[in-house]
């Protein structure tokens, strides 16, 4: 057969044969986590592979989680944003964008956030939080959230979709419950799940494509392919590219 993907680091689904449509190739990018650095060198490779082997149809999937504990939230949606203008993107929703915007109405959820990563990008939307932040000053910084998020990043996040489907794939931030049709998921699976759907074999009748659980390497399963290498602290930010039946790594 002949091999789409040269010069890549290849990957194999046991067993299986999951495919695109003809001349269709996917980007799938995991969480990026405020790390900009990151994103503009994947950007660059993208572009280059683009270059390099032209394709009828190319797409950029990215699995969410944006924001939060990288330095740079702000700027990355603002890339993001501009990347989807230029090229066809699918921006999926993380649990991070959920409670960000969650976060703009509900001090409960504003405080969820706060615990896991919300303080460095409100940083990064030029309001500072302290260490030590009580209850009671929730509320004025939930205003000053809204006051400082440009209206296009509150778009952004609001269009943000759970799921995407292509061919044989399923893409989503987290994963799926086991035994549940993909069609009847609920978004709290969707964006929040972890060991159910990690350690299940359940087959979904597509392989899903997910981040949200860093893993040190790329990991394939039977019914998944986890795409989270942990970007903020380990530096790697991984691209799954996927066209025919077949399946790489894209290094920049
Ligand atoms: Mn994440």
């Amino acid at each position: 057969m002949r091999t789409l993907l040269t010069g890549q680091e290849i990957l194999k689904v046991h067993r299986r044969r999951p495919s695109l449509p003809e001349a269709t190739r996917i980007y799938a990018v995991g969480d990026i986590h405020g790390r900009l650095d990151l994103l503009d060198a994947l950007i660059a490779a993208i572009e280059n592979d683009l270059k390099r082997r032209p394709v009828a149809n190319s797409l950029c999937v990215f699995v969410g989680d944006y924001i939060d504990r990288g330095a740079q939230s702000r700027e990355t949606i603002d890339r993001l944003i501009e990347y989807g203008q230029q090229r066809d993107c699918v921006f999926l929703r993380g649990n991070h964008e959920q409670l960000a915007l969650g976060s703009l109405r509900d001090p409960a959820t504003f405080e969820a956030w706060l615990r896991v990563g919300g303080r460095e990008a409100l940083m990064s939307y030029g309001i500072a939080v302290e260490t030590n932040c009580v209850a009671k000053q929730i509320p004025s910084m939930q205003a000053a959230f809204h006051d400082a998020l440009p209206s296009s990043h509150f778009n952004f996040f609001r269009k943000l979709r759970s799921t995407f489907e292509m061919g044989d794939y399923f893409f989503v931030h987290a994963g799926a419950r086991p035994e549940v049709d993909l069609a009847r998921q609920k978004e709290e699976d969707l964006l929040w799940i972890r060991s159910l759907f990690l350690n299940s074999p359940y087959d979904f009748g597509k392989i899903i494509v997910h981040g949200h659980t860093p893993v040190m390497e790329v990991e394939v399963r039977s019914n998944r392919i986890n795409i989270d290498t942990g970007a903020f602290a380990t530096g790697r930010l991984t691209c799954l590219l996927i066209e025919g039946q077949e399946l790489a790594l894209l290094r920049p």
